[in-house]
């Protein structure tokens, strides 16, 4: 991760569909890290008795959700749709580079995939006409009077980096962890609205002020005393948590929804540093033979997997060819393409996700007798 930028003075701001030129604008100089610049003096981000007591209760509990703040609901609106099409997307260059989409813990530039339905993306800047910018920029300016009461002396924030985490129906409770050292802070803009002790993000609180905590976090299981004082902060689609890198935290299990999170890294010490979570690698450009190494959250899963994927390619060639003689593609129609959407929507309706290689074996299967 590249050392922070300081917060400094731009010359114009951004604005999409013809907004009102917003104070705050980020400009990409990494891939890894917006720089935030702020046309006006930093001083508009006045200090205010609210943003005094939210600091307080993040350096005393660990994490607080910010009062008042809300990222204007278009534009969540836009960024909630882009990360879902954005995730189908990468989903769909991870099957092609070999991996198996729902059973393997795969890392890539863009993607990775930190937990089985639980996805960490980067966002190109410009996702969605800008939304995305402007989502962070919001949020940023917002969470600003706290942030810079929890900044070193003469220090000024600084945006490391931004993503989102999207889990799916299915997905089981993360682990406890804590994001890293000292010195940074976490900005959660949930996507949708989260209701207190449901699916959102579960915090222990003062665990920032125990250095063992990381390490008991490990081994921290349900009916365990800690468990009774864990906090499910409920919060409004667009609305901010901020909590203490050191804070310990996991998202809980979902229901049957999609829970995307969008979040943004802030530093309050020049000597803040945060490990790199992203490899170099674009999933647009992985072998498979490597791919192939990465591991599977069940080791029994693996063997089945492959023999699943050679089953699931093999077919669907086989119904790629039928769909072509049975006149079902135009003549220049991607066949191909056609035997996967009807695959997945047969996943679909019958209630399986579409990544599922099991159930595409099934699905191709049944649409094979019935084509051939
Ligand atoms: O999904 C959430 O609410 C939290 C995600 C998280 O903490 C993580 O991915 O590290």
């Amino acid at each position: 991760m590249a050392s922070p930028e300081p917060l400094r003075a731009a010359d114009d701001g951004t604005s999409r569909h013809a907004r009102p030129a917003r104070k705050i604008s980020f400009e990409l100089t990494n891939p890894a890290m917006l720089v935030l610049a702020v046309r006006a003096p930093l001083g508009l981000a006045l200090t205010t008795p609210a943003a005094v007591d939210t600091a307080h209760s993040i350096k005393s509990e660990g994490f607080a959700v910010v009062p008042e703040a809300r990222v204007p609901a278009s534009i969540v609106a836009d960024v909630r749709s882009a990360v879902s099409t954005r995730l189908e997307e990468l989903l769909a260059l991870a099957d092609a580079a070999g991996a198996d989409v729902l059973e393997q813990q795969y890392s890539f530039n863009e993607i990775c995939h930190r937990k089985r339905l639980r996805w960490d993306m980067r966002l190109p800047e410009d996702t969605a006409n800008g939304a995305w910018r402007e989502l962070t920029a919001s949020a940023v300016e917002q969470a600003m009077p706290v942030l810079r009461e929890l900044c070193d002396e003469g220090h000024d924030p600084s945006v490391r980096m931004a993503g989102v985490v999207v889990s799916r129906p299915g997905a089981g409770p993360q682990s406890f962890h804590a994001d890293g050292g000292p010195g940074l802070f976490n900005i959660f803009v949930p996507l949708v609205d989260v209701e207190p002790e449901a699916d959102g993000t579960q915090y222990w609180p003062k665990s920032h002020l125990d250095p063992r905590a990381p390490d008991l976090a490990l081994e921290l299981k349900e009916g365990d005393a800690a468990m009774e004082e864990m906090v499910s902060p409920g919060c409004a689609a667009g609305g901010l948590i901020c909590f203490d890198y050191t804070c310990v935290h996991r998202g809980r299990a979902n229901g049957d929804r999609e829970r995307p999170v969008a979040y943004i890294v802030v530093a309050t010490s020049p000597d803040a540093v945060d490990k790199v979570n992203f490899p170099p690698t674009s999933v647009a450009d992985a072998e498979p033979h490597v791919t192939e190494t990465m591991p599977f959250w069940d080791d029994a899963a693996s063997g089945a997997s492959y023999a699943n994927r050679r089953r699931r390619d093999q077919y669907l060639g086989m119904l790629a060819d039928a769909l072509r003689e049975k006149g079902l593609v135009p003549d220049d129609g991607d066949a191909g393409a056609e035997a996967r959407r009807r695959v997945r929507r047969m996943c679909e309706e019958g209630g399986d996700d579409a990544w599922s290689l099991s159930a595409q074996v099934t699905a191709v299967s049944k649409l094979l007798l019935e084509y051939m």
